[in-house]
Order: structure tokens, then C-alpha cells, then sequence
């Protein structure tokens, strides 16, 4: 007798897609937001899916949230001291700043139901909400920079892609909040898709972070789970950006090389910026 199997699959385009053969579906729900899936996964351990994308795995979310956060901590002259993460309900973002040890950090989610998910299915990454440093608010990140000026050294965007939901989070409009919410040194990173299967996302970040601050830095780093496993992060900054190793021991993916080495970009990659 043949056993049926399941298979999660992402589409990247109408020809091609992203398989995961599952064990198990663990949750589906439709929020006011957005539809959240939760998968039990063959090789990747459980996964969690917003309108259809993956948004981490328990095997390589490492790769992500270090690279979201480290890198840009290390980006600074100055070492920041408050953080504020836009999205990142899931708080695996928030973790790696707790690592880093710094004191204040802010997540703004304005999707509750992911912060409840993880409390459910990624423990490890939820309880980040549980230490002191970290102040959980269920709000929307614009309007809470706008109410928020001059505030943050370090502005983190860890959302979905830039179409659908998230839109707003990749305009000029909004890096300009964004600038308004930071001190003056201060520096903002947002993830910025696969250069190679959404060029345009990268291009509009990049472009929107330069007609607001003086200085832009993009880099890249190795995500298996998401469109190519070829991932972008922007960062927009008033102050110069580049590496000052405030603390680069090793993650189980940044260390010092890395971090020397992360805006070493392709050519195709250079063009879209
Ligand atoms: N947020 C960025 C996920 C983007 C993935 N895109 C895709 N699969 N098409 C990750 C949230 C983790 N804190």
C-alpha cells in the first residue's frame, strides 16, 4: 500500500516552486491581517507560513535573525542601546538583541495572532518576549514612530515581503518616519527579499533608504528556506556605515569574516541598487 504524502509548497512564480514534504499540518488560521500556517516538516523541522511564504523554519531561522540583527549592531560607531523591531512577532529578532545584551528593545507587531503562534509552536523564539530587556506591543509600527521621535539608535524591520500587507514598509514615506525616529546617528535595516527572484523589492529599498539618508549599505547572506536561498538586507544611515566589530563572536552563522565580507556584492546585485 502507497502512503499518502503532504507537501507545503511556496510558489515563486506560476512555474516554479518550493517544496516541503510535511508530516503534519499543525495549524491554518486567517487573521484580520494575513492566513498563518504552521507545518511540521520532513527536513526542516516546523515551519511557519504567512499568506503562503515561508517566514522561518526551526532549522535555518538562525541564519536570518542573526544576519538581521548582528550585522547591523556591528554597523555603528556608536554601540546601540534601544532597539526597535517592526514585525518580528515571532521574536526570533528580539532574541538575538537579548544576546547582544542590549537593554531596551521595543517590538512593535501588529499582528497578535503570530505572537500567539509562536507562543504555541516556536517556544525557544517566543520566549525572547519574556525577558526585561523586551517591550511587546500589539500596534502598528508607523504609527507608533510617528508618536515615538528621536528615540531609537537602531530601527529593525523584520516583515514579510514587500507586496501585499507589508507595502507600506518599503516606501519613502516610511523611511522618512523612520528617520524621524531615530537619533541622529541612528541606522535602520529592513530585509529586502531575494535579489535574484524579486529584484524590484531590493530596488525600491534601496532606493527609497537614499533619498532619506545620506548613506546606504546592502548585504546578503544564505537562507535556504527563502525564494533562491539568496537573501538582501538594506541599511540607511546619516551616520557612516560600515563594520566596527563591537562584538562579532561567533552565531552559528555571523563571525567577524562575515561580517567583513557582507556587503561584498554580485554585479547583478550592485545594478538593482
Ligand atoms: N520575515 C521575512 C520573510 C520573507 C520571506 N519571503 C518569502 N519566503 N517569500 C521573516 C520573519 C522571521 N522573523
Amino acid at each position: 500500500m502507497k502512503l499518502i504524502e503532504n507537501w507545503f509548497s511556496e510558489r515563486y512564480s506560476d512555474n516554479l516552486q518550493l517544496s516541503f514534504r510535511v508530516k503534519d499540518q499543525l495549524l491554518s488560521l486567517k487573521t484580520d491581517f494575513q492566513r498563518i500556517d504552521v507545518f511540521d516538516t520532513y527536513d526542516f523541522g516546523k515551519l511557519l507560513s504567512i499568506d503562503g511564504t515561508v517566514q522561518l523554519t526551526e532549522k535555518d531561522e538562525f541564519v536570518y535573525h542573526e544576519m538581521i540583527s548582528r550585522v547591523p549592531y556591528n554597523m555603528m560607531k556608536r554601540k546601540p542601546e534601544t532597539v526597535l523591531i517592526i514585525g518580528g512577532g515571532d521574536g526570533g529578532a528580539a532574541g538575538e538583541f537579548i544576546k547582544l545584551g542590549v537593554k531596551k528593545i521595543v517590538n512593535v507587531e501588529i499582528d497578535g495572532q503570530v505572537v500567539e503562534v509562536s507562543r504555541k509552536f516556536f517556544p525557544e523564539l517566543y520566549s525572547s518576549f519574556s525577558n526585561p530587556s523586551v517591550e511587546l506591543l500589539i500596534d502598528d509600527g508607523i504609527k507608533f514612530m510617528k508618536k515615538n521621535k528621536g528615540t531609537f539608535d537602531l530601527i529593525v524591520v523584520d516583515s514579510t515581503d514587500p507586496v501585499g500587507p507589508a507595502e507600506g514598509l518599503f516606501n519613502i514615506d516610511f523611511y522618512k518616519d523612520a528617520k524621524g525616529a531615530l537619533k541622529d546617528d541612528g541606522l535602520i535595516v529592513t530585509q529586502s527579499g531575494s535579489p535574484f527572484y524579486q529584484p524590484k523589492g531590493l530596488s525600491l529599498a534601496a532606493s527609497g533608504m537614499k533619498s532619506v539618508f545620506k548613506n546606504i549599505k546592502v548585504y546578503t547572506a544564505f537562507i535556504p528556506t527563502y525564494p533562491s536561498g539568496f537573501w538582501s538586507f538594506t541599511m540607511g544611515s546619516d551616520a557612516e556605515i560600515k563594520p566596527y566589530f563591537h562584538n562579532v563572536s561567533p552565531g552559528k552563522y555571523f563571525n567577524k569574516g562575515i561580517l567583513d565580507g557582507a556587503s561584498l556584492l554580485p554585479e547583478f546585485v550592485k545594478e538593482l541598487i
